[in-house]
């Protein structure tokens, strides 16, 4: 199936990365110069800037990722689960692919799409084995395609429009300069978790902790400080949101007992972001329960004896990553984003990958000269 595609794409979940098997998916795509998509919990399986990465896919994925999926001939999804916020309504997931899954797990197999051929195994053992069978070959014109698709929907349009305020994607896409995709990103749920998925340029295989699926807000704190005592030496960031932050900030009291130097960015948008954008979406701007007030939280972290820094223009983002990275211990940065900003592109709730709803580009007035 693989020698016989037109139109293949690797699908790769978390799988490839509990089995280390980045090296064996790396050679299979080059040597079948198939196109990656990946899930949430698949992000660094292959550098994210290799030409052959995507990025992600799904309800938050990129719109070329989401198109490559509808529009392949051969799927090969390798250690995912299929789940809905990767697939969209399951019935016009990939209309046009025979699939493959390869899962260590027979119960993930035809649970929520149907396969054509299942490969139960280990992610690593069973991509080795296919090595030597599979032919090289190149696709230009399906590469060509996705690059058209890729040249009207980039990534970072938000980042290219005359923007106002500090935007929460120009403050991951500085987080990921300042550390060169190579920190330890432990994320939170919400907006501030998509916005790290699309923003942060991940280059190496573990350097995302996410609490996936289960979407436990409060996940991010806890985490890093395990991850933070697991790999001393590595830069830890937890990037989460004002209502997550509350959720579990008692643990501050730890970082600081155990002497950990985790960093920490507050997505700091006054409500729960994630919920205020679905009542604005999908509940014609009924807004219940998710506007949020919350404390101070440079005064908070400066209660533990930690750094905080507040941080209102785009223009004091750098400067301030760098302060608290150049700090010997703890430090907290309150990001204050606008509370309206909604993450883009997205899959609505029963819609098919295909109808995503991009961001509104925002229009300007014509100038209109004065008559003399
Ligand atoms: C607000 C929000 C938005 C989200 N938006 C998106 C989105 O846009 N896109 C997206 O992808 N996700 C999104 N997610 C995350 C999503 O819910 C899932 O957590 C994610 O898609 C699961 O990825 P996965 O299947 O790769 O990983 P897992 O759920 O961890 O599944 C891993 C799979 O690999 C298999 N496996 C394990 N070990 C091996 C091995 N050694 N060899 C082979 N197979 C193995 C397992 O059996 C399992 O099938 C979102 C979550 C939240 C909270
Ligand atoms: C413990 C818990 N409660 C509720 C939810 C449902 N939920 C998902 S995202 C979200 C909002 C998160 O708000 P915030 O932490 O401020 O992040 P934002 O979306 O604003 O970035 C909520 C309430 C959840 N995932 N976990
Ligand atoms: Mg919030």
């Amino acid at each position: 199936m693989i020698n016989a595609a037109q139109r293949p794409l690797l699908l790769v979940g978390h799988g490839v990365i509990l089995a280390g098997a980045e090296a064996a998916l790396r050679e299979l795509a080059e040597r079948t110069g198939t196109p990656v998509v990946t899930t949430l919990l698949g992000i660094g399986a292959l550098p994210q800037t290799h030409a052959l990465n995507l990025g992600m896919a799904g309800m938050h994925g990129e719109v070329y990722a989401n198109l490559a999926i509808q529009e392949a001939d051969t799927i090969m999804a390798v250690g995912t689960r299929f789940d809905d916020r990767l697939t969209g309504t399951v019935h016009a997931f990939a209309p046009k692919a025979a699939i493959i899954h390869i899962d260590v797990d027979p119960a993930e197999i035809g649970k929520n799409v149907p396969v054509d051929l299942p490969i139960v195994g280990d992610a690593e053992a069973v991509l080795r084995r296919l090595l030597p069978l599979v032919q090289p070959a190149s696709h230009p014109e399906w590469l060509q395609q996705i690059s058209a698709w890729r040249a009207t929907s980039a990534e970072c349009d938000v980042l290219n429009q005359c923007t106002e305020g500090l935007m929460p994607q120009y403050v991951m896409r500085c987080l990921c300069e300042a550390t060169h995709g190579q920190a330890l990103m432990v994320s939170d749920v919400g907006q501030n978790q998509m916005w790290e998925a699309q923003y942060y340029v991940h280059e190496r295989p573990r350097g995302l902790i996410s609490s996936g699926g289960q979407g436990a807000m409060g996940f991010a704190l806890p985490a890093a400080i395990g991850a933070q005592i697991a790999q001393p030496n590595v830069p830890v960031w937890a990037t989460v949101g004002d209502g997550g932050f509350q959720m579990n900030m008692q643990e501050l009291a730890t970082v600081v007992q155990e002497g950990l130097p985790i960093k920490m960015a507050i997505l700091n948008n006054g409500c729960l972001g994630m919920v205020r954008q679905w009542q604005e979406m999908f509940f014609a701007g009924r807004y219940s329960g998710s506007i949020l007030s919350g404390p101070d939280f440079v005064r908070v972290a400066e209660a533990y004896g930690i750094l905080g820094l507040r941080v209102t223009e785009p223009e004091e983002t750098q400067s301030s990553i760098n302060r608290a990275m150049a700090h010997d211990g703890p430090a907290l940065i309150d990001f204050r984003i606008p509370p309206q900003e909604n993450v883009y592109p997205i899959v609505g709730p029963g819609r098919a990958l295909e109808q995503m709803i991009r961001r509104p580009v925002a229009v300007l007035e014509p100038v209109v000269e004065p008559e003399t």
